[in-house]
């Protein structure tokens, strides 16, 4: 791909900016900025040092006052770094004037997230995702570059007419380049579409697990469907949907669906270029949100998660929240589990304040790993699954044994008992099926 903006591939020694208004804790902007670190190791980038700069209200040239931002400099010099990461989002303006500042690389978390997303993308359909969200959030970064390579010549006046002539040239070949992605994938969703429909012809009903990046959802799908997804301890390890087959224990069989991670100021552009992939979660019957229950943010990814849903549109859908990772928790942190696994007592204890969970009705506690609490996370679906279910009684002619594959294919059989004047059925018939059967019903 054609890079617009030269993030300098050198850096090596960022400095991390947190900034954090009166509202804002200090102890919040302080994990976010914890976050932000990760996401900067997640790129192999070293980091030497971060400071939380605290503003009365964003201002519009270097989103602090001047005089803050010249305190950031000299911290940053002093400690010879060559890059400054926001944790905030800065306007394109915003990152030209840092950058004309600094004379360093100025990325926000936008950027970070959007190159670990271009490092982690594998097939077709990923790549061209991330390569339209980079060239749009590019687009109006252009100059940026320029200041770049123009500081590279010295700068001057001549110079500057030759870079205002590129810039036109860039943003002309950059939205091109844009159009181009988009006919592209277009393409592939097409055959997505293609895809799913086969699957379909199988008509099961079909779950989607999402959650916060690193929460466990891919340990989830390998435990329940014996699946071998990548799961590893880094940000964002899977970026493409898998989907496995699932059989819960009463023979009702279900396909689950591993999906992309969500983190906090996802950027907006990468959430509408990963529509595609993320149909998956919004086509499904429903939800089955996993949360990293050992975080003490984890209030604020279940926010994150269901904020990402509703801008999908996806946020009228059932879910099953299940906090993963018990196994980790102290042994007290559980009180006395309730017979269906439920925490009794009201809270987790030993995780400090920030941990403390409220007992939740019809949340799940587990742990991908061990596979604790997995009787009780197949009882819920099953539930699901139950609610859009109904029980009917059919009589099939022995010539359509078509419908009679169809309906054990789906896992919608209770009671068979062939008989001469055709095959007798106790069905569980999920919502796509009321048309299939509707002639046999007695
Ligand atoms: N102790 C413990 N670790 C777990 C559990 N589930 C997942 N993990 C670990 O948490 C890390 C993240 O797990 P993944 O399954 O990759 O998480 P994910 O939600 O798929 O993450 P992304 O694909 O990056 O969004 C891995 O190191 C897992 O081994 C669990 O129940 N207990
Ligand atoms: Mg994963």
């Amino acid at each position: 791909m054609f890079e617009v903006r030269e993030k300098p591939k050198m850096v090596e020694r960022a400095y991390l900016v947190g900034v954090r208004t009166s509202e804002e804790s200090e102890e919040h902007a302080n994990l976010l900025l914890d976050e932000l670190e990760e996401l900067v190791e997640t790129l192999a980038i070293g980091i030497v040092g971060r400071e939380i700069v605290r503003i009365r209200e964003p201002q519009a040239r270097f989103l602090m006052g001047s005089g803050k931002a010249e305190e950031v400099l000299a911290a940053a010099r002093e400690i010879e770094a060559d890059c400054l990461v926001f944790d905030a989002e800065l306007s394109p303006a915003q990152q030209r004037n840092w950058e004309a500042l600094t004379k360093l690389c100025v990325i926000d978390r936008q950027e970070v997230i959007l190159d670990i997303f271009a490092e982690r993308a594998q097939t077709k359909e990923a790549v061209l995702q991330v390569d339209l969200a980079r060239a749009e959030h590019s687009l109006p970064r252009l100059k940026n570059a320029w200041t770049h390579l123009s500081r590279q010549r010295g700068g001057g006046t001549t110079q500057r007419g030759e870079g205002e002539a590129q810039i036109e040239l860039d943003a002309r070949m950059v939205r091109q380049q844009i159009a181009r992605l988009k006919r592209e994938l277009e393409v592939v969703v097409k055959q997505r579409h293609v895809q799913r429909k086969q699957r379909q012809r199988v008509p099961l009903p079909t779950a989607a697990i999402v959650g916060y990046t690193n929460a466990g959802k891919s340990t989830l799908l390998n435990q329940i469907t014996g699946a071998s997804v990548l799961s590893e301890d880094k940000l964002f390890a899977t970026l493409d949907p898998t989907t496995r087959q699932l059989q819960l224990p009463t023979g009702q069989k279900i396909l689950v669906t591993d999906t992309v991670g969500f983190v906090r100021k996802l950027p907006h552009r990468l959430v509408e270029a990963f529509k595609a992939t993320l149909e998956e979660a919004i086509v499904s019957d429903f939800l089955i949100h996993v949360l990293d229950v050992t975080s003490p943010e984890v209030d604020a990814h279940r926010e994150t998660t269901l904020e990402v849903l509703k801008e999908l549109g996806a946020d009228d859908k059932r879910i099953i929240t299940v906090y993963n990772k018990v196994d980790r928790l102290p042994p007290d942190a559980i009180r006395q589990p309730g017979t269906n696994g439920s925490i009794e007592g009201g809270q987790l204890n030993g995780l400090g304040d920030a941990g403390a969970l409220k007992r939740e009705k019809n949340a799940v506690y587990v742990s991908a790993f061990t596979g604790q609490g997995m009787e009780r996370l197949y009882a819920e679906m099953e539930r699901m699954l139950e609610k859009d279910t109904r029980v009917m009684q059919l009589l099939v002619p022995h010539d359509r044994y078509d419908v009679v594959n169809r309906l054990h294919q789906a896992g919608a059989v209770k009671q068979v008992d062939p008989k001469d004047d055709g095959v007798h059925i106790l069905g569980n018939i999920p919502p796509r099926l009321y048309g299939l059967v509707e002639p046999f019903q007695v």
